[in-house]
């Protein structure tokens, strides 16, 4: 039997080309080796307000970005995690097995709540509700950026004592950090990961930017007062952009060093533009002929989810017989 693989983005803001290179290039390209289950998180995404007519078109959005990045949906599971209940479910059973303090200390549920006057459960929660996506598939993987490693290691965790007080039930999950990519870094500030809750015009590229409005991003992005590309004292800004251009042409170190070595950061700037424009187009036109196809995605989140759900099923049932929970005989 393959591996089972498992991941998952929040549909709330627009995606940009740091989900891409963090976590969705990398989905493509594993699913051909492993059994993988691609979810849109619309249970996280409400741990903030989402406008609700925006949360449910965003949803299918998010589907179809996956689809138009290559997730083969004969191949993989592409489903909506509050399609399947059991994520939920399994989610309570490992809250009562986690410490709040494990929880107070993720960096991500700080970093959120000091922007919030009043604090929802859910944010604290949040983490719990993901190391039950993860554990609900017994999945053996876990493809994404490296702002989730904290997450995962949490999840790790949750896994480890549930075991322990309960007797080996869950899979532990892998981390699968990208090589180049895994944190690309805001383009008006690169000592922040680039966000999709950061609005800021110039900050992001987003997966369905028109390309001049990319373009224009890309060139007024922040760099340094150095005259050119020094690889030896790479200020964060440069360092970023270079991280860009070598995530979306898949080139070498070597060359990297060879072709930028010494280059005015202008010229830098166009290259990585054009670089990223010529990923972005035949994406935005596949994305478009995704959605005007009616009824398509919705068509693969319900064969999904009924495709998956019986594996969510089996691990609660497994997870309420370890616990003591009532389960029919
Ligand atoms: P938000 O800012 O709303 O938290 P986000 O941009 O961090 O959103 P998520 O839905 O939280 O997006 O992340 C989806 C996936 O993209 C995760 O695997 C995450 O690690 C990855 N990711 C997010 N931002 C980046 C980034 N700047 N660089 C690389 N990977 C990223
Ligand atoms: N917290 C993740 C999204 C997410 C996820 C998951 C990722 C929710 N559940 C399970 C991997 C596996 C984020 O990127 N913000």
């Amino acid at each position: 039997m393959r591996a089972r693989v498992f991941s998952g983005m929040q549909p709330s803001g627009n995606l940009h080309i740091g989900n891409y290179l963090g976590a969705l290039k990398n989905w493509v390209r594993i699913q051909q080796e492993y059994e993988c289950i691609f979810c849109i998180v619309d249970l996280h995404a409400v741990t903030v307000y989402q406008e609700p007519a925006a949360l449910r078109a965003k949803i299918e959005e998010i589907a179809g970005l996956y689809l138009a990045a290559g997730i083969d949906p004969q191949v993989s599971a592409v489903m909506v995690q509050s399609a399947v209940p059991e994520h939920a479910e399994l989610a309570w059973m490992l809250t009562c097995v986690t410490p709040v303090g494990w929880l107070e200390r993720m960096t991500q549920y700080k970093a959120k709540a000091a922007k919030q006057e009043s604090v929802g459960d859910g944010l604290l929660q949040y983490p719990v509700l993901m190391a039950a996506d993860i554990l609900l598939y017994q999945a053996a993987i876990v493809p994404v950026g490296d702002d989730q490693a904290q997450h995962l290691e949490l999840t790790r965790d949750i896994a480890q004592r549930f075991n322990s007080l309960y007797g080996e039930t869950f899979v532990m999950p892998a981390t699968s950090l990208p090589s180049v990519g895994a944190r690309i870094m805001g383009l008006d500030d690169p000592q922040v990961k680039m966000s999709k809750s950061e609005t800021g015009a110039g900050h992001a590229v987003g997966l369905l930017d028109p390309p001049d409005k990319a373009r224009k991003a890309i060139m007024r992005a922040t760099t340094d007062s150095a005259p050119g590309v020094d690889f030896d004292n790479l200020g964060p800004g440069v360092a970023n952009l270079l991280t860009i251009y070598q995530a979306f042409s898949g080139w070498t170190d070597d060359q990297m060093r060879k072709h930028f070595a010494g280059m005015r950061y202008g010229d830098l700037k166009k290259q990585v533009a054009d670089v990223v424009i010529a990923h972005l187009e035949p994406f935005q036109k596949r994305y478009r002929e995704i959605m005007g196809e009616r009824g398509y995605v919705a068509r693969v989140l319900a064969e999904s989810a009924f495709r998956v759900r019986p594996l969510a099923a089996a691990t609660v049932e497994l997870a309420k017989r370890r616990m003591g929970l009532y389960t029919a005989e």
